[in-house]
């Protein structure tokens, strides 16, 4: 059992209790932005911006690339669904300024919850 399972049985307090009860905080949920494979799109470009829009350091960046290459599409990044959104269009903004195919999307990751 998770800790954040176990903590839903326990009596909370003080500040936390208030919160959660009054301003219900919540996770957000959270979105991959996955990158798509395509025969044009030169592997530097990718690799640039897989370095400048996500933050990945040259060799997460070049492992990433090369698994979208090899596997037809793969994560860049996690976030919120605005940030996730924002990642997308930029990708698409950058891909197409410099002639490119290279395309994105964005799907839900799942929340860790169990179903009701
Ligand atoms: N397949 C491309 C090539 O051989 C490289 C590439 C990698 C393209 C990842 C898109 O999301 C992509 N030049």
């Amino acid at each position: 059992m998770s800790e954040r399972d176990r903590s839903k049985n326990q009596p909370e307090h003080g500040v936390a209790l208030q919160e959660r009860q009054e301003k219900k905080l919540k996770r957000p949920r959270m979105f991959r932005v996955v990158l798509h494979n395509d025969d044009y799109t030169p592997m530097d470009f990718v690799v640039r911006l897989l370095e400048t829009v996500f933050h990945r350091s040259e060799s997460e960046a070049t492992r990433i690339m090369l698994h979208v290459h090899n596997h037809g599409s793969g994560v860049a990044g996690i976030y919120t669904h605005e940030i996730a959104e924002t990642k997308v269009a930029q990708v698409h903004l950058l891909a197409r300024k410099n002639d490119h195919p290279l395309m994105a999307s964005m799907e839900p990751e799942d929340d860790g919850e169990d179903a009701e």
